[in-house]
Protein backbone atom coordinates (compact mmCIF):
# COMPACT_ATOMS: atom_id res chain seq x y z
CA UNK A 1 0.00 0.00 0.00
CA UNK A 2 1.35 3.84 -0.20
CA UNK A 3 1.24 6.04 2.44
CA UNK A 4 1.64 9.63 1.93
CA UNK A 5 3.41 11.37 4.51
CA UNK A 6 2.57 15.09 4.34
CA UNK A 7 5.12 17.78 6.66
CA UNK A 8 2.61 20.55 6.62
CA UNK A 9 5.74 23.22 7.39
CA UNK A 10 8.29 23.64 4.59
CA UNK A 11 11.33 22.56 5.76
CA UNK A 12 12.91 19.47 3.32
CA UNK A 13 15.40 18.26 5.93
CA UNK A 14 12.39 17.67 8.77
CA UNK A 15 10.25 15.64 6.08
CA UNK A 16 13.33 13.81 5.34
CA UNK A 17 13.50 12.64 9.44
CA UNK A 18 10.09 12.05 9.78
CA UNK A 19 10.37 9.80 6.45
CA UNK A 20 13.57 8.06 8.13
CA UNK A 21 11.28 7.36 11.26
CA UNK A 22 7.80 6.08 9.28
CA UNK A 23 10.34 3.88 7.14
CA UNK A 24 12.22 2.11 10.21
CA UNK A 25 8.21 1.15 11.11
CA UNK A 26 6.55 0.36 7.57
CA UNK A 27 5.96 -3.40 6.34
CA UNK A 28 8.13 -4.18 3.97
CA UNK A 29 5.07 -3.69 1.35
CA UNK A 30 4.20 -0.65 2.43
CA UNK A 31 5.65 2.38 0.56
CA UNK A 32 5.87 5.85 2.22
CA UNK A 33 5.84 8.60 -0.21
CA UNK A 34 6.97 12.03 1.42
CA UNK A 35 5.75 15.33 0.49
CA UNK A 36 6.82 18.71 1.85
CA UNK A 37 4.47 21.66 1.81
CA UNK A 38 5.45 23.92 -0.56
CA UNK A 39 3.98 26.61 1.08
CA UNK A 40 3.74 28.37 4.35
CA UNK A 41 5.80 28.75 7.33
CA UNK A 42 9.21 26.62 7.95
CA UNK A 43 7.90 25.65 11.55
CA UNK A 44 4.46 25.32 12.58
CA UNK A 45 4.67 26.76 16.43
CA UNK A 46 1.27 28.25 16.48
CA UNK A 47 -2.28 28.63 15.46
CA UNK A 48 -1.84 30.93 12.36
CA UNK A 49 1.31 29.28 11.53
CA UNK A 50 -1.02 26.05 11.69
CA UNK A 51 -4.26 27.58 10.05
CA UNK A 52 -2.14 28.90 7.14
CA UNK A 53 -0.62 25.21 6.51
CA UNK A 54 -3.77 23.49 5.89
CA UNK A 55 -3.45 24.94 2.28
CA UNK A 56 0.00 23.76 1.76
CA UNK A 57 -1.26 20.38 3.33
CA UNK A 58 -4.56 20.06 1.01
CA UNK A 59 -2.45 20.94 -2.38
CA UNK A 60 -0.32 17.52 -1.54
CA UNK A 61 -3.11 15.27 -0.93
CA UNK A 62 -4.95 16.23 -3.88
CA UNK A 63 -1.50 16.66 -6.29
CA UNK A 64 0.12 13.46 -8.10
CA UNK A 65 -1.07 9.65 -7.69
CA UNK A 66 -3.59 8.96 -5.17
CA UNK A 67 -2.03 7.27 -2.00
CA UNK A 68 -3.85 4.51 0.36
CA UNK A 69 -3.42 6.76 3.42
CA UNK A 70 -2.51 10.43 4.34
CA UNK A 71 -0.65 11.59 7.45
CA UNK A 72 -0.23 14.80 8.45
CA UNK A 73 3.26 15.06 9.93
CA UNK A 74 2.92 17.87 12.66
CA UNK A 75 1.51 17.45 15.85
CA UNK A 76 -1.07 19.81 16.13
CA UNK A 77 -2.85 17.64 13.58
CA UNK A 78 -3.86 20.78 11.69
CA UNK A 79 -6.39 21.09 9.17
CA UNK A 80 -6.94 17.10 9.92
CA UNK A 81 -10.56 16.92 9.99
CA UNK A 82 -10.75 19.39 6.56
CA UNK A 83 -8.27 16.98 4.67
CA UNK A 84 -10.78 14.24 6.27
CA UNK A 85 -13.88 16.18 4.45
CA UNK A 86 -11.63 15.92 0.79
CA UNK A 87 -10.98 12.83 0.88
CA UNK A 88 -11.90 8.97 1.21
CA UNK A 89 -9.13 7.51 1.56
CA UNK A 90 -7.81 7.63 5.60
CA UNK A 91 -6.12 10.08 6.66
CA UNK A 92 -4.47 10.43 10.42
CA UNK A 93 -2.55 12.91 12.36
CA UNK A 94 0.38 12.41 14.61
CA UNK A 95 -1.09 13.79 17.82
CA UNK A 96 -4.44 11.82 17.31
CA UNK A 97 -2.43 8.50 16.69
CA UNK A 98 0.52 8.77 19.04
CA UNK A 99 -2.03 9.51 22.20
CA UNK A 100 -4.25 6.71 20.90
CA UNK A 101 -1.00 4.44 20.81
CA UNK A 102 -0.01 5.47 24.18
CA UNK A 103 -3.69 4.33 25.50
CA UNK A 104 -2.50 0.57 24.72
CA UNK A 105 0.51 0.90 26.39
CA UNK A 106 -0.21 3.12 29.59
CA UNK A 107 -2.91 4.72 31.82
CA UNK A 108 -1.36 8.13 31.94
CA UNK A 109 0.71 9.25 29.84
CA UNK A 110 2.66 13.59 29.53
CA UNK A 111 3.30 15.26 26.21
CA UNK A 112 6.66 16.66 25.89
CA UNK A 113 6.81 19.20 23.43
CA UNK A 114 8.45 22.35 22.05
CA UNK A 115 7.64 25.98 23.00
CA UNK A 116 5.82 26.63 25.62
CA UNK A 117 2.94 28.57 23.39
CA UNK A 118 2.15 25.41 21.60
CA UNK A 119 0.95 24.17 25.35
CA UNK A 120 -2.63 25.34 24.25
CA UNK A 121 -2.69 23.65 20.99
CA UNK A 122 -1.49 20.21 22.64
CA UNK A 123 -3.76 20.19 25.70
CA UNK A 124 -6.84 21.65 23.12
CA UNK A 125 -6.31 17.93 20.94
CA UNK A 126 -6.34 16.21 24.38
CA UNK A 127 -10.05 17.37 25.00
CA UNK A 128 -10.61 16.57 21.56
CA UNK A 129 -9.54 13.32 21.31
CA UNK A 130 -11.11 12.27 24.78
CA UNK A 131 -7.38 11.74 26.12
CA UNK A 132 -8.29 13.69 29.67
CA UNK A 133 -8.32 10.70 31.71
CA UNK A 134 -5.29 9.00 30.26
CA UNK A 135 -2.91 12.20 30.13
CA UNK A 136 -1.09 13.70 33.18
CA UNK A 137 0.28 17.16 31.63
CA UNK A 138 1.53 18.63 28.56
CA UNK A 139 5.35 19.46 29.31
CA UNK A 140 6.75 22.59 27.02
CA UNK A 141 10.42 22.65 26.90
CA UNK A 142 11.00 25.76 24.84
CA UNK A 143 12.90 23.94 22.52
CA UNK A 144 12.24 25.35 18.82
CA UNK A 145 11.46 23.05 16.35
CA UNK A 146 14.46 23.86 13.79
CA UNK A 147 16.59 23.58 17.08
CA UNK A 148 15.76 20.10 16.79
CA UNK A 149 17.80 20.01 13.41
CA UNK A 150 20.85 21.72 14.99
CA UNK A 151 23.49 19.04 15.83
CA UNK A 152 25.23 21.45 18.32
CA UNK A 153 22.06 22.59 20.11
CA UNK A 154 21.20 21.19 23.99
CA UNK A 155 17.57 20.07 22.94
CA UNK A 156 18.03 16.12 23.25
CA UNK A 157 19.04 17.21 26.56
CA UNK A 158 16.50 19.60 27.46
CA UNK A 159 13.59 16.85 25.88
CA UNK A 160 15.41 14.02 28.23
CA UNK A 161 15.45 15.96 31.37
CA UNK A 162 11.81 17.26 30.60
CA UNK A 163 10.78 13.59 30.54
CA UNK A 164 12.48 12.49 33.33
CA UNK A 165 11.08 15.00 35.15
CA UNK A 166 7.40 13.92 33.64
CA UNK A 167 8.34 10.38 35.33
CA UNK A 168 8.99 12.13 38.62
CA UNK A 169 6.49 14.54 39.01
CA UNK A 170 3.21 13.73 36.50
CA UNK A 171 3.52 10.09 37.49
CA UNK A 172 3.71 9.21 33.78
CA UNK A 173 3.85 5.63 32.78
CA UNK A 174 4.52 6.51 29.39
CA UNK A 175 5.69 9.84 27.05
CA UNK A 176 4.21 11.03 23.80
CA UNK A 177 6.43 13.27 21.95
CA UNK A 178 4.89 16.71 21.11
CA UNK A 179 6.68 17.03 18.00
CA UNK A 180 7.16 15.69 14.44
CA UNK A 181 10.93 16.83 14.86
CA UNK A 182 11.63 14.67 17.36
CA UNK A 183 10.63 11.66 15.74
CA UNK A 184 14.40 10.76 15.55
CA UNK A 185 14.40 10.87 19.58
CA UNK A 186 11.79 8.06 20.66
CA UNK A 187 14.41 5.37 20.53
CA UNK A 188 17.02 7.27 22.48
CA UNK A 189 14.84 8.35 25.24
CA UNK A 190 12.94 5.17 25.41
CA UNK A 191 16.39 3.69 26.38
CA UNK A 192 17.21 5.96 28.82
CA UNK A 193 13.57 6.31 30.51
CA UNK A 194 13.08 2.78 31.06
CA UNK A 195 8.78 3.23 29.48
CA UNK A 196 7.47 3.14 26.39
CA UNK A 197 8.06 6.93 24.48
CA UNK A 198 5.87 7.02 21.63
CA UNK A 199 6.66 9.48 18.18
CA UNK A 200 3.33 9.85 16.23
CA UNK A 201 5.14 9.40 13.03
CA UNK A 202 5.86 5.34 13.52
CA UNK A 203 2.22 5.02 15.73
CA UNK A 204 0.40 7.11 12.14
CA UNK A 205 2.23 4.45 9.97
CA UNK A 206 1.08 1.15 11.55
CA UNK A 207 -2.20 2.66 12.09
CA UNK A 208 -2.50 3.41 8.58
CA UNK A 209 -1.66 -0.07 7.77
CA UNK A 210 -4.45 -1.56 10.01
CA UNK A 211 -6.65 0.66 8.88
CA UNK A 212 -6.32 0.52 5.09
CA UNK A 213 -6.08 -3.09 5.77
CA UNK A 214 -9.23 -3.35 7.07
CA UNK A 215 -10.18 -2.15 3.92
CA UNK A 216 -11.67 1.20 6.02
CA UNK A 217 -12.39 4.48 4.10
CA UNK A 218 -13.40 7.98 5.93
CA UNK A 219 -17.17 7.95 5.99
CA UNK A 220 -18.52 10.73 3.67
CA UNK A 221 -22.17 10.82 5.65
CA UNK A 222 -22.49 13.55 7.86
CA UNK A 223 -19.39 15.56 8.95
CA UNK A 224 -16.82 14.73 7.00
CA UNK A 225 -18.89 14.41 3.92
CA UNK A 226 -17.07 16.07 0.86
CA UNK A 227 -17.42 19.95 0.88
CA UNK A 228 -20.57 21.68 -0.84
CA UNK A 229 -20.18 22.82 -4.04
CA UNK A 230 -19.83 26.97 -3.51
CA UNK A 231 -17.99 29.25 -5.15
CA UNK A 232 -14.90 30.41 -3.22
CA UNK A 233 -13.72 34.15 -3.76
CA UNK A 234 -10.80 36.11 -3.25
CA UNK A 235 -6.86 34.27 -3.24
CA UNK A 236 -8.69 31.47 -2.36
CA UNK A 237 -11.26 30.75 -5.87
CA UNK A 238 -9.31 27.98 -7.15
CA UNK A 239 -9.84 25.99 -4.03
CA UNK A 240 -13.52 25.93 -4.60
CA UNK A 241 -14.29 22.15 -4.37
CA UNK A 242 -15.95 21.56 -7.59
CA UNK A 243 -12.74 22.38 -9.01
CA UNK A 244 -11.00 19.51 -6.72
CA UNK A 245 -12.84 16.71 -5.70
CA UNK A 246 -16.15 15.57 -5.40
CA UNK A 247 -18.90 17.31 -3.66
CA UNK A 248 -21.62 16.75 -1.13
CA UNK A 249 -25.29 17.12 -2.53
CA UNK A 250 -26.16 20.21 -2.01
CA UNK A 251 -29.06 20.35 0.76
CA UNK A 252 -33.04 21.25 0.57
CA UNK A 253 -33.23 25.22 0.92
CA UNK A 254 -34.79 25.81 3.76
CA UNK A 255 -38.17 27.41 1.55
CA UNK A 256 -37.98 24.33 -0.43
CA UNK A 257 -38.58 22.11 2.71
CA UNK A 258 -41.71 24.81 3.74
CA UNK A 259 -43.06 24.32 0.19
CA UNK A 260 -42.31 20.32 0.19
C1 LIG B 1 5.35 20.93 15.28
C2 LIG B 1 5.55 19.81 14.43
O1 LIG B 1 5.30 18.65 14.72
N1 LIG B 1 6.06 20.30 13.28
C3 LIG B 1 6.16 21.64 13.39
O2 LIG B 1 6.59 22.40 12.51
N2 LIG B 1 5.70 22.00 14.62
N3 LIG B 1 4.82 20.79 16.54
C4 LIG B 1 5.17 21.53 17.64
N4 LIG B 1 4.55 21.26 18.80
O3 LIG B 1 6.00 22.42 17.58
Amino acid sequence: MKIKLINPNTTASMTELMGSAARAVAAPTTEVVLATSRSGAVSIEGHYDEALSVLGTVDQILEGDPADAYLIGCFGDPGLLAAREIVAAPVLGIAEAAMRAATFVSTSFSIVTTLERTRIISEQLVRNYGMECHYRQVRATDVAVLDLEKPDSSARAIILGECEEALREDKAEAIVLGCAGMADLAKYLEQRLGVPVIDGVAAAVKFAEAIVGMGLRTSKVGDLAYPLPKQYVGKLSSYAPANLFPTAPTPPQFTERLVG
